[in-house]
């Protein structure tokens, strides 16, 4: 008993301490194009199911039907997901809200590890109107710290099928700057380094262009790892005629893991599966690490391995079919001890008609510098009017001012400074630049009562960086100040007419602490920008450097 309440103790400590326990599985770590258990160097190959009722309803606005927020579900499914020799679940959407203790540590206690989208329908990269935003990064990083304890956590997805077609691959940039941004917060909060990579469709003009781009560039800007949503594979087909041998001809340059993120075509039914013989076999297993079978619960969409009725749990013949072929693999093994990376890095994709995103990626959200710019704007949006009613003042505005400022373009690779603002913000931003360009008059800030007058401030910690992004919004700053850690307003927006007068705290020696927050890694991509937006600022300034007399902000 003594010998047990100590290891009681001591597991106790540790799990206070955050550290893993000898109950936890080990971390799943990458190295080159492979997946490798951290605790003895064997490769891990995914053995997956797509686990989330109602997927197919969530739609913007609806609640998430978390499926590891329930454990009477998780609990009951565990056994079934065993015998599939289950050794991933994919989530797809997370109420951050909810407890997910209880599953997370049921389905560790069956070795099953989670790859979890940080994305959910109200909180995603929009393809049609592409944006990295503060308040994006923030619902992203609550996901994170939500499962960053845990080591059964295998991974995150930092977008699904983003950029579908060629017709909107610039939103890709935006998804590989999430994808920056979250690997940056895992190391700035000092967690296990947990893989973030990218789930893809299977497009025939982009899917090869999309994973190379990716994959390609520096280290702190690549994906972890990238999945790809596979359905090619119908019926009783082959290697060859399903087009498996073509893809992994496709794939076999790329540096990093790349496994089927969903498979499973329907168009035969029942499923029978066959293709988890290639996928796990000698053709294929060089290039890829597995995949997940879409999907757990039967639907409307008919993709269910089993159909479920409250507690009963009744298995489908794609079941039955499946569980017969994943329990007869035997996929060779590596092992970090003798393996090496043979793919050197890829570069990064040539544009043209197929591929049209900037390798130059948008700069990382940053709410302090947001809430300095709201600040220092001498006319802002008026708190009456509702945010159904600001796109028509955006629409008025931005045809009489130059909008680069707020403005992303991940086919010319020009952020605005403050594209990755609210809304609101981004209103005082376009507001002000129209009030200060038509002379500063009480009637150039009223917009039919939309628009009023604030005493603008500017904090002693915003106004480098105000200064370098300049009036037009279309430089960015360096990281040389500290703009605080791009939490939603975490500098006090003085806002309305705080007493102290226009200059206000800039006398005052209150710099808030000069710890350079900004991370070397965005310090190098702000740096970047500046080169890339050098010649458009110039070119703006001479346009508006006539128009706008003097500066537009209060600089202190
Ligand atoms: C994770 O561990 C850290 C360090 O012990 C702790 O502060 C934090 O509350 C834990 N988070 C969760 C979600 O359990
Ligand atoms: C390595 O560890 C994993 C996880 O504990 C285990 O499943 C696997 O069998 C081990 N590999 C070898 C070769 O012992
Ligand atoms: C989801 O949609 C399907 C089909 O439209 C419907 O049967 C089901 O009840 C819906 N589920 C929820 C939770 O709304
Ligand atoms: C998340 O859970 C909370 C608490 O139950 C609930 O109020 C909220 O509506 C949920 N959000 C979503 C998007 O499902
Ligand atoms: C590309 O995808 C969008 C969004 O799904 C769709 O509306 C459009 O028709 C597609 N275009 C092509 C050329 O496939
Ligand atoms: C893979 O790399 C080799 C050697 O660099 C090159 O010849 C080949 O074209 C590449 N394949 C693909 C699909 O990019
Ligand atoms: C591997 O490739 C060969 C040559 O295309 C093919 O004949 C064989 O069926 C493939 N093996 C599997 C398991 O698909
Ligand atoms: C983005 O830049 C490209 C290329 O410079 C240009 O053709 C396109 O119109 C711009 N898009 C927007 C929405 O401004
Ligand atoms: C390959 C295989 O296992 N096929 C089976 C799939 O399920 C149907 C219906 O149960 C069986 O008839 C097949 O033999």
């Amino acid at each position: 008993m003594l010998f047990k309440s100590l290891s009681t103790l001591a597991t106790a400590a540790a799990f206070l301490a955050g550290v893993a326990t000898a109950d936890d599985v080990p971390a799943i770590e990458v190295v080159g194009n492979k997946f490798f258990y951290s605790n003895n160097g064997s490769q891990f190959y995914i053995k997956g199911v797509a686990y989330q009722a109602d997927t197919a309803n969530d739609t913007s606005g609806s609640t998430i039907n978390d499926p590891l927020a329930d454990y009477d579900s998780c609990s009951r499914d565990i056994p079934y997901l065993k015998k599939l020799d289950t050794n991933v679940i994919r989530v797809y959407a997370i109420n951050t809200s909810l407890d997910h203790s209880k599953c997370l540590k049921a389905l560790n206690d069956a070795d099953i590890y989670i790859i979890a989208d940080l994305s959910a329908p109200d909180t995603s990269i929009n393809r049609d109107d592409p944006k990295w935003t503060v308040d994006l990064f923030n619902s992203y990083k609550t996901v994170v710290d939500a499962f960053a304890n845990y080591t059964n956590v295998l991974g995150f997805f930092a977008g699904n099928e983003v950029t579908n077609n060629y017709t909107n691959t610039d939103a890709s940039a935006f998804v590989k700057a999430a994808i920056r941004d979250v690997r940056q917060y895992i190391s700035d909060k000092e967690y296990r380094k947990i893989p973030v990579g990218y789930s893809s469709n299977d497009d025939e003009e982009t899917r090869v262009k999309m994973a190379d781009y990716f994959a390609c560039g520096d280290d702190d800007v690549k994906a972890d790892f990238y999945g790809i949503n596979m359905y090619e594979w119908c019926g009783k087909s082959d290697y060859k005629t399903s087009g498996y041998a073509d893809r992994t001809a496709e794939f076999k340059n790329l540096s990093i893991p790349v496994f089927f993120s969903e498979y499973g075509c329907n168009e035969v039914r029942p499923r029978l599966f066959t293709e988890v013989q290639a996928l796990y076999g000698s053709n294929m297993t060089d290039v890829w690490s597995g995949g997940i079978v879409y999907m757990y619960f039967e639907e409307t969409n008919k993709y269910g391995l089993v159909s479920i009725d409250g507690s009963d749990v009744k298995t489908l013949d794609d079941f039955n079919n499946y569980s017969s072929e994943i329990n007869s693999i035997s996929p060779s093994s590596a092992n970090t001890k003798s393996y090496s990376a043979t793919t050197s890095d890829v570069s990064c994709p040539a544009t043209g008609k197929y591929w049209s995103a900037a390798t130059s990626l948008p700069p990382t959200p940053n709410g302090g510098l947001c809430s300095c710019m709201d600040a220092a704007s001498g006319c802002v949006v008026s708190d009456d009017v509702d945010s159904d009613d600001y796109q028509a003042l955006f629409d008025y505005v931005c045809g009489e001012v130059d909008c680069s400022g707020i403005t992303p373009n991940g086919t010319s690779g020009e952020y605005g400074a403050y594209s990755f603002c609210t809304p609101k913000e981004q209103l005082a931003f376009v507001l002000n630049l129209y009030y200060q360009q038509n002379g500063a008059s009480k009637s150039d800030c009223d917009f039919s009562g939309s628009a009023s007058l604030q005493t603008a401030t500017t904090q002693a910690s915003c106004s480098s960086a105000l200064k370098e992004i300049g009036s037009m919004g279309t430089n960015s700053a360096s990281g040389s100040v500290d703009l605080g850690s791009g939490t939603e307003s975490s500098t006090s927006s003085s806002g309305s007419g705080s007493s102290g007068s226009g200059k206000s705290s800039s006398g005052s020696s209150s710099s808030s602490s000069s710890s350079s927050s900004a991370s070397s890694s965005s310090k190098k991509s702000a740096a970047n920008n500046v080169k890339a937006n050098l010649a458009q600022v110039i070119f703006t300034s001479v346009i508006s450097l006539s128009i706008a007399a003097g500066v537009g902000f209060a600089l202190a």
